[in-house]
């Protein structure tokens, strides 16, 4: 195959009538009609000058279109780089150097913003809006609706996703045609997606959850998405009659749980509900299971890794397990200090090794020898443990990560910021349990000698430089940060003084 991750997730559906999306609000789109949207795009990208291998950023608001951009950088070799609409310039600068973007796709809305950020690089600044306006939307529309496919071979790069670090810069994870065809044809198979499953997808498109999993499983069975613009649960709840399955972070349990109208009347034709990206509780899991008759199918994953490890389709799905290694997938557990397997039942560091690990941090390479062994396993930095039988537990991070409703905050980034602030010694930054969003982060701010901090003109200066769902939900001054006796931050005892600041 000349590119089988288009020919099998996408090319072979060239001439399907069959519906692929539903946009919310829209006529339906047939797979016939997607394919030729992406062949526009493709050949729009290439009137542009970009080659098989060049990077394309966007940053674009969820729909069709957007979707087949990614279909578009498939088919024409491009990679694939999206970012999250919530990050600000000052973010974005970085990723648009580091990646080295050819062309960068952001909308009318923002694009006075963002093109600054890349003047004099030689990159193309275009704009793609979800009502199918702006500039790359107006090129493709002038374009033949059929392009050429690009020889790309199962190790060349298909995208670029930046994941945030416990120190130091983002890095780019660089995942390869067959990371991400293989871990959607072991998904597909894995949880029996058909031709049948109209799948509710409410995730953003930017991370690897929404754009891999959900799409990709999808595309490789040849069913249908009834495709919203973000989430929102009386949109959900209003079209879930009409789908077989949802795939949601488990911020999307816990509202529909509290919504009113929810319960076993409207998941009579859900087929199967799967959560990720951050830790379902077992009493969600139970709850949701009480009120609708359906257990929850848990999977855990990660940018650098796609899929690892998920429940049994049939079988037990444990609540507070994230399952079984997939197949293909070979998981072990580690002494973080020495890399020595830990036996069966005891806490290490998950490693995984298997076609869907990527291939490495995009021109890191000592960060890359620091996190993926050379014999192939990946250090996630996820410290769990495995049962007799083979189910995995998540009991905790290595990392030093937050995960506030699906979305990666890194301390580091947050503190650094913190730190420069007039009147601030020193900062750490917390996970607290959040009821909505599972944890937030919140600010310890230790005061600089004989000065006071000035609050709002930190919050000023935090909305110009993070996106919000980083941002602290609170700031608390404190004279000094406990330390151990290396001069450490003990953060564990930051968590047990202020873990209940937002909901008390
Ligand atoms: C929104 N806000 C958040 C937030 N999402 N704050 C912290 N954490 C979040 N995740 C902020 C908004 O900016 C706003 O701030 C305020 O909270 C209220 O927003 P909202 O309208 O209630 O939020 P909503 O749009 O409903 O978003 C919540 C959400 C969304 C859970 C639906 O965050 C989401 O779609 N999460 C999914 C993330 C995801 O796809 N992760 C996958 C990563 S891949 P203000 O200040 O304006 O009031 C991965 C690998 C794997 O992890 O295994 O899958
Ligand atoms: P990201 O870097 O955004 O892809 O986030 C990956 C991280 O999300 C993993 O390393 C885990 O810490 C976390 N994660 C993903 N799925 C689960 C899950 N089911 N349970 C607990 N943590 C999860």
């Amino acid at each position: 195959m000349t590119n089988p991750l288009y020919e099998t997730l996408l090319g072979r559906h060239a001439e399907s009538q069959a519906p692929f999306l539903y946009p919310e609000g829209g006529e339906p789109i047939s797979y016939a009609a997607f394919l030729a949207m992406a062949s526009r795009m493709s050949n729009a990208i290439t009137s542009l000058g970009l080659m098989p291998g060049d990077r394309v950023a966007a940053q674009i608001d969820k729909s069709p279109e957007a979707l087949a951009l990614y279909a578009a950088c498939v088919q024409g070799g491009f990679v694939f780089l999206p970012l999250n609409t919530a990050y600000t310039p000052a973010e974005l600068g970085y990723f648009l150097s580091d990646s080295g973007a050819k062309l960068v796709v952001a909308t009318d809305a923002t694009e006075a913003k963002v093109a600054p950020l890349v003047s004099g690089t030689g990159a193309v600044v275009e704009t793609l809006n979800a009502d199918v306006t702006g500039s790359l939307a107006a090129l493709a529309a002038r374009q033949a609706h059929q392009a050429p496919v690009a020889e790309r071979g199962p190790d060349d790069l298909a995208a670029l996703l930046y994941t945030s670090g416990t120190t130091g810069r983002s890095k780019g994870a660089m995942l390869s045609q067959n990371n991400l065809l293989s871990n959607a044809l072991t998904l597909a198979r894995a949880w029996r997606f058909t031709q049948a499953d109209v799948l509710l997808h409410a995730l953003p498109i930017f991370h690897t959850h929404g754009l891999f999993v959900a799409t990709n499983v999808i595309l490789a069975a040849g069913g249908a998405m009834i495709l919203f613009g973000k989430f929102d649960v009386d949109a959900l709840v209003r079209e879930m009659p009409k789908a077989s399955t949802l795939m949601g972070v488990p911020t999307f349990y816990t509202r529909l749980l509290d919504h009113p109208g929810f319960g076993s009347g409207l998941t009579r034709g859900m087929r199967l509900f799967i959560s990720g990206s951050a830790p379902l509780l077992a009493e969600t899991h139970i709850r949701f299971e009480e009120r609708t008759g359906h257990r929850i199918l848990e999977r855990y994953g990660m940018t650098e890794t796609n899929m690892n490890t998920s429940n049994p389709y049939e079988g037990e799905r444990r609540a507070g397990t994230v399952g079984l290694p997939l197949p293909g997938v070979e998981l072990k557990i580690t002494d973080p200090a020495t890399g020595a397997n830990v036996p069966r039942g005891g806490v290490g560091v998950i490693e995984v090794r298997g076609p869907n690990v990527f291939l490495g941090y995009w021109q890191m390479p000592e960060k890359t020898r620091e996190e993926l062994r050379e014999d192939g396993f990946f250090i996630t930095g996820d410290l769990a443990r495995m049962d007799e039988d083979g189910y995995v537990t998540i009991i905790g991070r290595g990392k030093d990560l937050i995960i506030s409703g699906g979305f990666n905050v890194y301390p580091k980034e947050v503190e650094s910021l913190l730190d420069e602030q007039p009147g601030v010694a020193e900062s750490a930054v917390i996970g607290v349990p959040h009821p909505d969003l599972g944890e937030v982060a919140v600010g310890i701010l230790a005061r600089a000698k004989g000065q006071e901090p000035d609050l709002d003109q930190i919050a000023a200066a935090m909305d110009e430089a993070l996106a919000r769902f980083k941002r602290p939900r609170k700031l608390i001054i404190v004279d000094e940060l406990p330390r151990n006796t290396m001069g450490k931050v003990q953060k564990n005892i930051l968590r047990q003084r202020y873990g209940g600041v937002l909901t008390a």
